[in-house]
């Protein structure tokens, strides 16, 4: 558009946003676990700008005084005296008011660093709920797309030794996104996970990817390992206790070895971990990993050779204090309420990908896992920046969690409409899925063909394993149908059931015929697993759910916000009847 004289970007641009989308966060440092970092956790301070002044105006260039005449100006914004805000927090159940705050925030703080020679510095963000874009010392550095996975950005040439950090957060919801506007889970918005600062020397390994080949008799393991800063080297890979000590060629970035080995199988009842080392020129990174197998033959899957039957729950991330914001202990009270209380083995971590910390504890713990992107319900499938998001998303769980031997399954989405255009959408996922790891089988968790009354998706044929969500007995409140729709499949792969449910409010207690009490769930429960319990192709099933979580659609009398589908109640402790006949099924199984 011509100038017509007094245009005013400040306030008369309608693509403010534009100009920040060509910068993009990319996975430049991706493995930061044992390297030298610094958090950033503690108090920021924080704004609402629910007009997006910050990004309008370049708020980030801190502008006071007019450059030409050396004269004060005004301005809108004072970053270092705005209420101050817990970093990694949601900023929904940080503050009362902001309970349901959706837009932009604006985050800020100082850091000083002490600068060596040679170092490279990066910015290294593990979650931030859902756009994020990050400014340091008034130059603008890039964003990021996407609630739940975690992104870097070097700061190698911008750092300081006093540095001002503005990271402007936006959370709003948009038919274009990953997830859409409509979800079953609350939005949560903020720099919820951690911050770090991560020094690498100049060389460093950016990435690496150890397994066990598939089909090798369990006796040889594969690396990848991915080097930034020199196009050729050696990149040194020791396992003490398997007696590996190998020199990996480095050409292009790139170096891969096969190595024979025949390792202890990880496994959850023999959760077995290997101390693994990798150094190249004056960087050593460190890592504990699992070596096993899975596979699927057939109707089956095989663990290590071994056919298993995943018997799993489904579990949301979601705390009534900390939102998506979590902690060790929660991990670990969440895993051994699956492995000690319901005898189970496995977990389906809906419908995003949970933080990194759930892995490496499974991985240490002996629980397998189902990760997932949030290709929910009908998102923009004929959108390509929708398309990119999603694959991003994908890309960077699979990068973040491929050394977890607790990981068997990436989910590519969940209950999504069998068009065309959602066929070419999620069979791209699934390939890139397969291209990004080949040891690993995928899945989408899928809808029961209701006129047919059988497993029929076209989408199957692109999985490893198919997921069903079915609710017979509550949407659908016929359970006798369940019956018929596993009589009319006959899946040329292994099912696994996803998910069934029922609400039922902790503590509400009736006749197991009235909706809502605990003893409706519980038969729901009984009758639900006879059936599964007895179909040869079903192997598996991750119920919904185990913890009852936050939901702004829900909002019957039951309910009030949440969705009481958990077999637990929202306070992470009460169990409701239904845990327990789980627990009685995995356990005689
Ligand atoms: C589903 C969805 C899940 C919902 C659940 C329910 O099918 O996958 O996200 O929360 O049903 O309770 O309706």
């Amino acid at each position: 558009m011509k100038n017509p004289g007094n245009f005013d970007s400040d306030i008369h641009a309608t693509d403010h946003r534009a100009k920040y989308e060509k910068s993009r966060a990319d996975m430049s440092l991706f493995f930061i676990d044992g390297r030298d970092k610094e958090s950033l956790a503690g108090n920021w301070t924080f704004m609402t700008d629910p007009y997006e002044s910050a990004l309008r105006a370049d708020w980030y260039r801190e502008k006071r005084i007019d450059a030409s005449t050396g004269m004060k100006i005004p301005f809108d914004f004072d970053f270092d005296l705005w209420p101050r805000m817990k970093v990694p927090s949601c900023w929904n159940t940080e503050r009362s008011d902001l309970f349901l705050y959706e837009n932009m925030g604006l985050y800020f703080r100082t850091f000083t660093i002490e600068r060596k020679d040679d170092e490279r510095i990066f910015l290294f963000f593990e979650g931030v709920a859902y756009r994020a874009y990050v400014f340091l010392n008034g130059e603008y550095l890039a964003m990021h797309d996407g609630a739940s996975t975690p992104f870097s950005i070097e700061i190698t040439d911008c750092v300081r030794t006093d540095n001002r950090l503005i990271v402007a957060v936006d959370a709003s919801r948009s038919d274009r996104r990953v997830p859409m506007s409509n979800t079953d889970w609350f939005n949560y918005g903020g720099i919820y996970r951690d911050v770090y600062i991560v020094r690498t020397p100049s060389t460093f390994i950016r990435d690496f990817f150890l397994r066990l080949v598939p089909d090798s008799g369990f006796g040889r393991i594969a690396l990848d390992v991915c080097v930034d800063g020199t196009s050729r080297g050696e990149v040194l890979l020791s396992i003490p206790e398997l007696g590996i000590e190998r020199v990996v060629t480095v050409e292009n970035g790139k170096g891969y070895a096969e190595i024979d080995a025949f390792p202890i199988l990880w496994s959850p009842d023999e959760p077995k971990l290997y101390e693994v080392k990798l150094s190249c020129e004056g960087d050593e990174i460190f890592d504990r990993i699992g070596f096993r197998e899975i596979k699927v033959e057939g109707r089956r899957i095989l663990l290590n050779g071994k056919d298993i039957f995943l018997k799993g729950i489904s579990c949301h991330e979601d705390d009534v204090d900390l939102g998506k914001s979590t902690t060790r202990e929660s991990i670990l009270a969440t895993i051994s309420n699956v492995k000690d209380g319901l005898c189970g083995n496995f977990i389906r971590l809906a419908h995003y990908p949970h933080t990194r910390e759930f892995a490496r504890l499974a991985d240490e713990k002996g629980i397998l896992l189902w990760e997932e992107i949030p290709v929910y319900w009908a998102i923009a499938f004929d959108d390509e920046g929708t398309y990119r998001d999603a694959e991003n998303q994908l890309a960077e769980l699979v990068t973040r969690d491929r050394n977890r031997a607790s990981v068997i399954i990436w989910s590519v989405g969940n209950e999504n409409p069998d068009t065309d255009a959602r066929f070419g959408f999620m069979s791209a996922l699934a390939a890139k899925a397969k291209a990004l790891d080949d040891t690993r089988c995928v899945s989408a968790a899928c809808l029961v063909n209701k006129e047919k009354e059988m497993i029929e998706d076209r989408l199957a044929s692109r999985l490893d394993i198919i997921g069903i969500n079915e609710y017979y007995g509550w949407y659908t409140p016929d359970i006798t149908r369940l019956h018929v729709v596993l009589e009319n499949s006959n899946p040329d792969r292994p099912v696994i059931i996803t998910e069934f449910g029922a609400d039922a409010r902790a503590g509400n207690h009736g006749p197991r015929e009235e909706m809502w009490t605990e003893e409706f769930q519980a038969e729901l429960y009984r009758r639900q697993t006879a059936e599964i319990g007895s179909c040869v192709f079903i192997r598996g099933m991750t119920p919904w759910i185990l913890y009852d979580f936050r939901a702004v659609r829900r909002l019957n009398r039951y309910q009030e916000g949440f969705n009481r589908k958990g077999l637990i109640d929202s306070d992470r402790k009460t169990r409701k009847l239904a845990f327990r006949v789980l627990a009685d099924f995995y356990r005689n199984m």
